[in-house]
């Protein structure tokens, strides 16, 4: 047993002696002093011997696992130095090199849109409402008079959504909203008149193609109260389009149809390339055609729990990314959703 103590004391002496890294010197420790280390395998066969000889053992196996352990902490501070010199000597630091310029991130141009517009109704009194982009057919479609052969609730047009998936069994289809306008019924189920809100947010159509995307955002807005009139929906879409496209823009109403308005109205904004003299991007116009619009539907109210005999509304719905095309000089509506850091630092 003597033997053996000493013979392990003297290899692993030379062992630490030897080694010139810190995993190397973890190695060590283990091999020799570790819970199944040699060491403790020696001790381990000390239960079979006589008490008087245990005594002796035991101090023996103490003094080497105080040398192994003193010579191990030596070899540690020796790695450690060799590895600050060899860091010391290996290549240097160029502090004269140039600093790497720090690039800021930007919001998307569609985002910077959106926030704007919504500004500009917050000051003109419009609160905000959100609502969920998986909806039930009938927020969608069926209360805002929607008639069931209408060719946006085909299946070609619309993205269906598999209801059992979603635990709304006997509520009827649900749809990926194609329009922000369930989020209107929504608010008027919930709020009395006067309401005067915007609904911003993602809808999705199945369309794909040079100037559809199958998602796109939209801003819709709603007024409604005793009285409200045409005037204020002329009035009040004529100060967005000033705010929004500078105080020279003037705006137009054509007439229109929509199964939710009516009367219903296209609005046109003078071009802002040409000024109104005709370009390529009017089509020789001078117009540019920006949003839908109209007096709120009765069937619409009726839908909503108010009393069309009662109040007067109007409404409004117009798609960001086109207003983004526009006021950028945008002429691509798919470089919008590729991703690329080049396309979005220029706005
Ligand atoms: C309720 C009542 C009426 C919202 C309206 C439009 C006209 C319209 C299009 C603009 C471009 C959709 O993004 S787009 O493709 N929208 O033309 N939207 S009136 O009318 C409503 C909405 C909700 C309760």
């Amino acid at each position: 047993m003597h033997d053996k103590l000493q013979a392990l004391a003297t290899k692993a002496l030379a062992s630490l002696e030897k080694a010139t890294t810190a995993p190397a010197l973890e190695a060590l420790r283990v091999e020799f002093l570790g819970k199944k280390g040699a060491l403790a395998e020696i001790l381990g066969n000390m239960g079979k011997l006589p008490p008087e000889e245990k005594k002796s053992v035991g101090a023996i196996a103490n003094a080497v696992r105080a040398q192994v352990e003193q010579a191990l902490t030596a070899a540690q501070a020796r790695v450690e130095a060799l590895a600050l010199e060899a860091e010391l000597n290996g290549p240097k630091l160029d502090v004269t090199l140039p600093g790497r310029r720090a690039t800021f991130g930007r919001r998307h141009p569609v985002s910077q849109t959106m926030d704007d517009m919504c500004a500009i109704f917050s000051r003109l009194g419009f609160e905000i409402e959100q609502g969920p982009e998986i909806e039930l057919d009938w927020f969608n479609f069926e209360a805002l008079n929607v008639p069931a052969d209408h060719p946006a609730r085909d299946m070609q047009d619309t993205f269906y959504v598999d209801e059992k998936s979603l635990t709304l069994e006997g509520k009827g289809p649900v749809v990926l909203r194609t329009h922000t306008s369930p989020v209107q019924i929504r608010t008027m189920l919930a709020k009395q008149p006067p309401v005067r809100a915007i609904m911003p947010g993602r809808v999705y159509r199945k369309d794909s193609d040079q100037t559809h995307t199958p998602m796109f955002h939209q801003i819709e807005g709603l007024f409604v109260d005793q009285k409200v009139t045409f005037a204020e929906l002329k009035g009040t879409l004529d100060a967005f389009a000033k705010a929004f496209f500078g105080s020279s823009a003037k705006t137009r109403f054509r007439p229109s149809f929509f199964p939710f308005t009516e009367p219903s109205a296209e609005v046109d904004v003078s071009c802002t390339f040409c000024g109104g003299s005709g370009c390529r991007v009017c089509k020789q116009t001078g117009w540019l055609e920006v949003l839908g619009s109209g007096m709120v539907h009765p069937n619409v109210f009726r839908h909503a729990g108010y009393d069309p005999s009662k109040v007067t509304g109007f409404a409004f719905g117009m798609g960001v990314e086109r207003l983004t095309m526009l006021r950028f000089g945008i002429d691509d509506l798919r470089t919008m959703f590729e991703n690329d850091y080049r396309f979005v630092s220029q706005f």
